[in-house]
């Protein structure tokens, strides 16, 4: 089995180096896994590209209009070969040292999908030193979203938008995607539960960076967009083919729908049509 590890990386030259020798420190072998890593720079206009480059055992893809970060990672998904695919940020917010808790499960076949869950109770998510009051709003922010999410999905999560995302590379078979930005956070999360994936939230360590500290969510820009790939993919039909991987054959779509508990009541009713 492999595992893909998408890598947005836009301006993150002060980071992207020890990211990637933590990433490739992490010892997958142990849970026999083989390892690629993707990294979609698109327009950044420091070293971020070359200095992924230079690295080994890394496939950089470099775009030359910038888009966001969710057409980055639509990107490295549709070149990731993996089983598995995780998202990693460019930046050391997250730990890697998290791989093996978001793996695991999915590894035993417990689940398809487990998000690393920031929120900790009876501690607060952001901290940011310099500026306490940012990061009190941010913090209100996000129970606020995380709120609306759970009423629109009639989900119980508590960090539903968290950019460390694990899941099985079938989930995203015959399903479209279309955000550019951080809404792709949103997206995949509601695509994801709406076909039926119930994922699972482990807690992992968070050391969130500052907006003078690289950060690229807009304040004014970003929040109205989440809220609009809420509502958007809360009621939007779920192609079936989708531009991220080929079309299912018959056999695969009868495989992932097993998998979803969807098969029996299907053929019950082709059954009753034929
Ligand atoms: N390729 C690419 N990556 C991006 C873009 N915007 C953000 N990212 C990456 O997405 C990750 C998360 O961005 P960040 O600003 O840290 O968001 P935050 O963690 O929500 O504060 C980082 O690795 C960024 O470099 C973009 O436009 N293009
Ligand atoms: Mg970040």
């Amino acid at each position: 089995m492999k595992l893909s590890i998408i890598v947005p990386a836009f301006n993150e030259e002060r980071t992207i180096v020890a990211l990637l020798d933590a990433v490739r420190a992490v010892d997958l072998g142990r849970l026999g896994l083989e390892r690629e890593v993707v990294v979609v720079s698109d327009g950044s206009t420091d070293a971020t590209a070359s200095l992924a480059r230079a690295q080994p055992g890394v496939a950089v893809h470099e775009l030359g209009v910038n888009r966001g970060k969710g057409a980055a990672v639509r990107h490295g998904i549709r070149h990731a070969t993996g089983d598995l695919i995780l998202i990693q940020d460019a930046d050391l917010e997250y730990s890697v040292g998290d791989y093996p808790k978001l793996i695991h499960p999915i590894r035993r076949g417990d689940v398809d999908f487990t998000l690393g869950c920031r929120h900790v109770p009876g501690q607060r998510m952001r901290v940011m030193d310099e500026m306490r009051n940012v990061a009190r709003i941010v913090n209100m922010a996000h129970w606020v979203f995380t709120w609306f999410f759970n009423v629109t999905y009639r989900t119980r999560l508590r960090d539903p938008f968290t950019m460390f995302k694990v899941f099985r590379t079938e989930c995203l078979e015959g399903v479209t995607f279309v955000s550019d930005r951080f809404d792709f956070d949103w997206e995949l999360t509601a695509k994801l539960v709406r076909l039926g994936y119930r994922p699972i939230e482990i807690p992992v360590e968070y050391d969130a960076r500052s907006f003078h500290g690289g950060k690229k969510v807009r304040f004014f820009r970003d929040p109205p967009t989440w809220i609009a790939a809420c509502l958007r993919f809360r009621f939007c039909a779920l192609p079936r083919q989708g531009d991220l991987l080929a079309p299912q054959s018959a056999e695969r779509r009868d495989q992932i729908a097993r998998r979803r508990g969807e098969l029996v009541s299907d053929r019950h009713s082709d059954a009753m049509e034929g």
